[in-house]
């Protein structure tokens, strides 16, 4: 049995990561963040009062929460889902949980106890929980390979955790210590060789022992980790590296399998080394993030090439269309990225995070925030026919599979913790996040400081920060120059400072005062950005970036058919006056493009080299939104993020 051991009896200031023992930076705390009306605060509030609502109607629909219901005889209904159901419950409460600490909602906050108490009466007097098992159907533990009892599991523990961080619940966190005591006991030997076929308790697990400080939490996650590469998975349908099952996690240096696998088991190893310093982890973790940013990322943040398995492809393999990209895989790389920071204080693992979270997972749901995507290709083909569940090419109310939704959900209700954080070893507040806001936080020194940020980032990027209380002048304010940033201005009450940013940081010594001024003006000029020539792809083609947003053709935009359409100049580009929707991601922009004139037949499928080409391509303006908004009108035609490229052009500047 755990006892809590720590001061968390109570509501804590810790967000979905208290600070890990050895992290170089720490994130600032739950309520250090008061988002304000800016692009992050529209989705926190859109999330708030509509998603969630929404979410609780799909989990009574879905069967999800039947499931539970069952197991105490409150219905006769049969098991409806994938073996994983719980897990939408859980990631549910987890959402609504932080939502509970942003402020009090009686809706909200009755569907979570009422939750909590099906689960305590669901849950068996060993500790056990899961619909899919509990009822006989299926034997428990029978099935490491594709059960997710453990994974359900890990999400369960987060939902706990966040409950008794925000509204110091204890009864959520009693269900799952009863069941992780049972865990121990069952796997927690030595000589016990399970694990989970889906990688996701081990980070549930290193976070519940920073709430507990009970060792036996740490060391549990420690020998799932440890455990993973013996065979003890083995191959499943799609073979063992779909599990990453194929080799031990300290000596691998690839992506490899299931992309949200892969993403989560590096979470939770990140989240291991930050407790225990084992380097030969961080080593694996580096050899791999290398291995991701130089040869299987989407521009949009998105991962997993492959639609067969979910998973990651060959280096290069990165198609735009056959795009698997699913947004829990976004959301994974959110949080491995963001571990890397807290690992190493380098803002380019900041970069990825936004990058994801500006595109891919934005693009995950609907502007109206009821209607999700699974799947997140570059670009949709206009007769793009029936896959599972995107029949229509359009995001869906729920998915039979429902990982996604309250994933997002979970994310969106907590992402304020990750703007922030301050630096162990001296006084350094660092943003890392631009959004509109009001920032207390507490140094490491035990100063507590306060200040305004007022910017509609990354629509324009013009940043404000106000220095309302102030700490010492040796205190530091630091501000991330995102990498795609070449161009930046920075000022400090009205003079203009050259620095260089180090490690991604410009680092603004004494800008802590009470009264300072800081602007910061990042240059968010459209640019063409070309794809590696290997990857064959996008290989030719040029997507449009502007600040972190990737920009796409949208046909629902644009009277000319986007696949005819070529990319002329960069300087042809220009904003238009009109926002890409609400919430804004950034304005819609307008480009000078060559379209063929030609109906697709009549252009040879295959033509000899030698034979006439078209040249006769009349110039034209197009529409380009961002990616994130794609896809909100009724009928979803055509879309594309990488347009091919003129080169002949070039040589014409
Ligand atoms: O297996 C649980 C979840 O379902 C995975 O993370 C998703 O990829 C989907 O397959
Ligand atoms: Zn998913």
């Amino acid at each position: 049995m755990t006892t809590i051991t720590t001061s968390n009896d109570f509501t804590s200031l810790d967000g979905p990561i208290a600070p890990p023992r050895l992290a170089r930076v720490i994130p600032a705390g739950r309520n250090a963040v008061k988002l304000g009306a800016g692009l992050l605060g529209d989705w926190s509030r859109r999330n708030r009062e509509t998603t969630i609502p929404h979410g609780i109607a799909m989990l009574r629909e879905s069967g999800v929460l039947a499931n539970f219901q069952r197991l105490i005889g409150e219905t006769d209904a049969q098991f409806r889902g994938p073996l994983f159901a719980d897990s939408d419950l859980y990631k549910m409460l987890e959402a609504i949980a932080w939502e509970l600490g942003h402020e009090d909602d009686v809706e909200l906050r009755r569907f979570f106890m009422e939750s909590v108490e099906l689960l305590e009466r669901a849950q068996r007097d060993d500790g056990y929980l899961n619909t899919a098992f509990q009822r006989g159907e299926r034997e428990p533990w029978s099935d490491f390979i594709h059960g997710h009892e453990l994974y359900c599991l890990g999400h369960l523990i987060q939902a706990a955790i966040a409950a008794n961080r925000t509204i110091g619940d204890a009864r959520l966190l009693a269900v799952a210590l009863k069941y992780v005591d049972l865990v121990i006991n069952l796997f927690g030997a030595a000589e016990s060789d399970a694990y989970c076929g889906h990688p996701e308790i081990e980070t549930a697990l290193v976070e519940l022992y920073r709430l507990t400080a009970d060792r036996r939490h740490l060391d549990l996650a420690s020998a799932f980790i440890d455990r993973r590469g013996s065979g003890f998975i083995g191959a499943g349908i799609y073979g063992s590296q779909y599990y990453q099952d194929d080799a031990p996690v300290r000596s691998t240096a690839t992506l490899r399998g299931h992309a949200v696998r892969a993403l989560y088991l590096n979470t939770g190893v990140a989240d291991l080394y930050l407790e225990t310093g084992d380097r030969s982890l961080l080593e694996a973790l580096q050899r791999q993030w290398d291995d991701l940013t130089t040869r299987r990322l989407y521009i949009t943040g998105g991962t997993g090439a492959r639609h067969r398995d979910e998973a990651f492809g060959d280096g290069y393999e990165l198609p735009s269309e056959r795009a698997y990209a699913e947004t829990c895989a976004g959301i994974a790389l959110m949080t491995w990225a963001w571990r890397m920071y807290l690992i190493s204080g380098h803002a380019r693992y900041l970069d990825t995070f936004e990058t994801t979270m500006y595109n891919l997972l934005a693009a995950g749901i609907s502007l109206n925030g009821t209607e999700f995507f699974y799947t997140n290709p570059l670009q949709r083909r206009p007769d793009h026919g029936a896959t599972q569940e995107e029949a229509s090419g359009a995001r869906q109310p729920w998915f039979y599979c429902a990982c996604c939704p309250p994933n997002i959900m979970r994310t969106f209700a907590s992402i304020e913790n990750y703007a922030v954080t301050t630096v162990t070893d001296r006084d350094e507040l660092q943003i890392g996040l631009f959004t509109h806001a009001a920032i207390c936080s507490t140094l490491s020194s035990g100063v507590t400081t306060e200040l305004t940020v007022a910017t509609d980032y990354p629509e324009r990027g013009a940043i404000r920060i106000d220095v309302t209380r102030g700490a010492g002048l040796d205190a530091i304010l630091s501000l991330r120059v995102p990498a795609w940033c070449a161009d930046f201005e920075v000022s400090v009450n009205n003079t203009v400072l050259t620095v260089e940013p180090e490690e991604g940081w410009i680092r603004l010594p004494g800008a802590l005062a009470e009264g300072t001024v800081v602007e910061l003006q990042l240059g968010l000029e459209p640019k063409f950005v070309r794809g590696h020539p290997r990857a064959d792809g996008i290989r030719g083609s040029v997507a449009i970036l502007r600040g972190p947003t990737v920009y796409c053709l949208d046909q629902s935009d644009n009277a000319v058919d986007i696949d005819s359409v070529e990319a002329l100049l960069p300087a042809s580009v220009h904003e238009s006056a009109e926002h890409s929707d609400s919430p804004v991601v950034g304005p819609k922009l307008i480009v000078q493009a060559g379209v063929d004139q030609r109906a697709p037949d009549q252009i040879p499928l295959y033509a000899s080299i030698g034979d006439a080409q078209n040249e006769d391509r009349q110039v034209a303006e197009v529409v380009l939104r961002p990616y994130a908004t794609w896809g909100n009108t009724e009928t979803v035609s055509g879309m594309r993020v990488w347009i091919p490229y003129a080169q002949r052009h070039e040589t014409h500047q």
